[in-house]
């Protein structure tokens, strides 16, 4: 029977095959072949007897938290109380784009801030439709209700930034706990919390919010490149153009005269130099 795993509890993975739960194991042999399964693989079972018996292939798979399949990620961006931070959503973005995860953002917060400070954020959230991703405010809960609908999507941004505020907002029964910054804060981060995919709307979300790995080692510099999608409709003067020290530079062009926003190369800058 085919199903898809929607949590895992130390050795016990529970499978969902049409809505119906079963708590397997997993057999010896994954081990051996270094296939372990995670939350979001499809998988074969053997009902009677409670055993994963095969892991479909993944489309893709993240770390922190560990989870497979996923479509697309909802990173939540604050204006304030933590800043918002350009640096951090073009990491996500380029996190999302290399494992082929769609990225869409939510922007939160904005009760906090001035009306110059808002038009400032304006500008990011123009800048960031123009070149292609979806922009919400956690106000636009309707429109945000329609996004989950047969995907599988993650939850992602800084502690605070209003994560499992939001999801509650989408559906109280969530109920999940609010306000964990300071306590977070104070003891390192998440402690062991299991990963687990919930349904809402049609779709699934994976209720951890974490991804907190950023680090962009074992991925080559032209995958962070192309992962900078605004960068791929220009052509230098180099076909393998880094758009970094190249003279005669189409992008570094456009970020002159202001087709590219300055902040999105300077994190690509920053992210290649990283690497
Ligand atoms: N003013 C204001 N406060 C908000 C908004 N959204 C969330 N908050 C507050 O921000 C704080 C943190 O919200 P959480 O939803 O716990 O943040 P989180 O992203 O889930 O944080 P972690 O679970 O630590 O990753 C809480 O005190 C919320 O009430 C908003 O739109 N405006
Ligand atoms: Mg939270
Ligand atoms: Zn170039």
């Amino acid at each position: 029977m085919k199903g898809q795993i929607v949590k895992i509890i130390s050795n016990l993975y529970t499978v969902n095959c049409n809505g119906i739960l079963y708590d397997c194991n997993s057999r010896g042999k994954f081990r051996k072949d270094n296939i372990i399964p995670v939350v979001g693989d499809y998988v074969t079972i053997d009902e009677k007897n409670r055993y994963i018996l095969e892991v479909e292939k993944r489309k893709n798979r993240l770390i922190r938290p560990m989870v497979s399949n996923v479509d697309q990620g909802l990173i939540v961006t604050s204006v304030k109380i933590p800043d918002f931070s350009p640096i951090l959503l073009d990491k996500l973005i380029t996190l999302m784009e290399i494992n082929d995860v769609r990225p869409i953002i939510c922007i939160t917060k904005m009760d906090l801030i001035d009306d110059a400070a808002k038009l400032e954020i304006l500008k990011y959230v123009n800048y960031y439709r123009k070149i292609g991703y979806s922009v919400f405010f956690n106000d636009d809960i309707d429109e945000l209700k329609k996004i989950f609908k047969d995907k599988i999507t993650v939850f992602t941004g800084q502690t605070g930034a209003g994560k499992s505020s939001l999801l509650n907002r989408l559906n109280p029964q969530l109920n999940f706990q609010i306000g964990e910054v300071s306590k977070s804060l104070g003891r390192g981060r998440h402690t062991t919390r299991h990963v687990e995919l919930i349904e809402l709307f049609d779709g699934k979300v994976l209720d951890t919010p974490g991804f907190s790995s950023l680090e962009f080692n074992n991925i080559s510099r032209e995958v962070i490149r192309d992962s900078f999608v605004e960068f791929r409709k220009y052509s230098c003067k180099f076909k393998d153009c880094m758009h970094l020290n190249e003279k005669e530079c189409e992008v570094k062009k456009a970020v002159q005269n202001g087709e590219i926003l300055a902040t999105r190369y300077n994190d690509y800058q920053k992210i290649v130099g990283d690497i």
